[in-house]
């Protein structure tokens, strides 16, 4: 991996105690939040505990990431020049390219000199004689700020099972979302990998073509369509740069804030051969489209089984040992689990030096010092992978000790799930913001275009409140309670909570099984416009 440089000046070592705004994280959402606060006119210090920008995009530097949503749709648009002066290389961005972008931006905007890297919050005190959040950090900081602004990520505190033995594994293990910067040799390795998510699933064919042998512990199969990756064409990228402002107001207005057409038709209006015909389409053309083949195939159990049967077909036409190939097939809902886009994932397990462990029902029974026992067999490796993903959502910000109006802790108050309005806000915590938290749209929507969303709505709200010697907003409980039950409401009319999945917390053990993400973007963006031109609607102003 390279390292990016970095040319702005940083803030670590300034002096300053108090600002308008604390932003906690320095990822493609802090680093627009600080750049809006500027804009503004606002003083504001970012922390972040990664030694740069970049967020997930910094730590995830496992082999094969890549974003799968295409790189002209995953990029900011708040600054035109920005827009059209990057060049991408690909349809889908490798994270080294995405890392460079992060760079690039903070150096265009001179972001760095408001940042202080290398430094995580640990405590966030709102006192309620002054209306000001006290900040501390493990760095030694102790600052204040009118408001704290969360944002810490929705996947960046990492799930590692506690499998048991871990502590005597003589060989060397790593987590992909804190992969080594200097990148990992597998060479002449026996590999094991555990984890076939959407990371698993870019990471393995990269790592398999590598290592001496790879060993796949799979506990749930996954489905996963070609990503069909491309060289950007050029023709495409001067077509959408030719319009790229309505590119993104259209887009804005798409499901998931993506360039996907709203399907019309429903799956059983067809014939069986029209609907073939549309999922080999969806099939060719790769990427995340195959879940809006028909209206109904996200919602409709019938609908979704024509999907699931057709990428299983799939599966056992790539997998070439048939009794492989029926150990990958899924058996649960398409798409209820985050779909994945992969490239020769299935093809993978065609090669020689890959083994498929299928752990359905028994799991890893331990790590031992020379490997992984599972189903009553050692199996010896010299390294292992946790593709095992995120505490996704709430994780990040249960990890600092935040404190509202009675010193009460909003890890108390989440006990049994994330309660928040709209996810920006969560009463009795007076001026804090959590960008793309738990209720908004965030990991159901194009990430970029979802945090622009939330960072215009704080940076407007904060306008608004100057504007009108308001000093403190704070959700009230009477809308957070029918928000929390909308969110919970739109989820049950679709399919995305009829699996074990991140979204609902049921990937770490003890979690609250809440819905987290708001499924509905397009809804979601009229709601918050609406709140605005209700004065504020659900929220308590003074
Ligand atoms: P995911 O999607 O949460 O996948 C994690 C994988 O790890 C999944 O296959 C899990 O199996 C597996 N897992 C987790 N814990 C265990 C244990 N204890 N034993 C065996 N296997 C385990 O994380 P990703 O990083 O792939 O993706 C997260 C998001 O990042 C992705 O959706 C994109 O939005 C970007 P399971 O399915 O739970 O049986």
């Amino acid at each position: 991996m390279t390292t990016p440089h970095n040319t702005t000046p940083q803030a670590n070592g300034t002096s300053a105690t108090h600002f308008d705004a604390v932003v906690v994280g320095a990822g493609f959402g802090g680093m627009y939040m600080l750049h809006k606060l500027r804009g503004l006119g606002f003083t504001a210090r970012v922390y972040e505990a990664g030694g740069d920008v970049g967020g997930t995009w910094y730590w995830n530097r496992y082999p094969g990431a890549r974003c799968d949503v295409p790189s002209l749709q995953y990029s900011y648009q708040f600054s035109e020049e920005l827009q059209q002066e990057w060049k991408w290389t690909e349809k889908y961005s490798t994270q080294t390219e995405i890392l460079r972008y992060a760079n690039h931006v903070a150096d265009r905007f001179q972001l760095r000199k408001d940042i202080q890297f290398n430094t995580r919050v640990t405590r966030a005190t709102f006192d309620e004689a002054t209306t000001m959040w006290r900040v501390e950090t493990d760095a030694g900081n102790r600052v204040t700020a009118r408001f704290c602004i969360m944002a810490s990520g929705c996947l960046s505190s990492k799930n590692t099972p506690n499998f048991p033995g871990l502590s005597d594994f003589q060989g060397q293990w790593f987590h992909t979302s804190n992969w080594p910067h200097e990148g990992v040799d597998f060479t002449g390795k026996r590999v094991g990998i555990i984890g076939n998510g959407s990371t698993g699933i870019q990471a393995i064919p990269v790592i398999a073509r590598q290592a001496e042998h790879l060993f796949v512990f799979q506990r749930t199969p996954q489905y996963s369509v070609p990503a069909r990756n491309t060289p950007l064409d050029p023709e495409e990228e001067a077509r959408i740069k030719a319009r790229y402002r309505d590119f993104r107001i259209q887009n804005n207005g798409k499901p998931f804030a993506q360039d996907l057409n709203p399907p019309t038709r429903t799956t059983f209006e067809v014939s069986e051969d029209e609907r073939r015909r549309r999922y080999e389409e969806c099939w060719e053309q790769g990427g995340l489209g195959m879940m809006l083949a028909y209206a109904d195939s996200g919602t409709n159990l019938e609908a979704n089984l024509t999907v699931s049967a057709f990428v299983k077909e799939k599966i056992k036409q790539a997998v070439k040992d048939p009794a492989v190939a029926e150990l990958l097939l899924p058996d649960h809902v398409y798409a209820c689990k985050r779909p994945c886009l992969d490239t020769d994932y299935f093809e993978t397990y065609n090669r020689p030096n890959v083994t498929l462990v299928d752990i359905r029902g028994t799991g890893i029974e331990r790590i031992t010092p020379r490997g992984v026992q599972a189903k009553g067999r050692e199996y010896p490796v010299d390294c292992l992978v946790f593709a095992t993903g995120f505490d996704a959502m709430t994780g990040a910000l249960n990890n600092i000790d935040i404190r509202g109006k009675g010193h009460q802790a909003l890890k108390d108050k989440w006990v049994e799930g994330p309660r928040c309005y709209l996810g920006l806000s969560s009463s009795g915590f007076p001026n804090l913001f959590i960008i793309t938290g738990p209720g908004s749209p965030s990991v159901l929507a194009n990430m970029i275009p979802a945090i622009e969303q939330h960072v215009n709505w704080v940076g407007d709200c904060l306008e608004y409140m100057r504007k009108h010697g308001l000093r403190a907003i704070e959700a009230t409980e009477e809308a957070e309670k029918p928000w929390l039950l909308q969110v919970q409401t739109a989820a049950n009319a679709t399919l995305w909570n009829a699996c074990d999945n991140w979204y609902q917390g049921s990937n770490v053990p003890g979690k609250p099984r809440v819905f987290m993400p708001y499924v509905d973007w397009v809804g979601y963006v009229a709601k918050c416009r609406e709140v605005v031109n209700n004065a504020y609607e659900g929220f308590s102003l003074r």
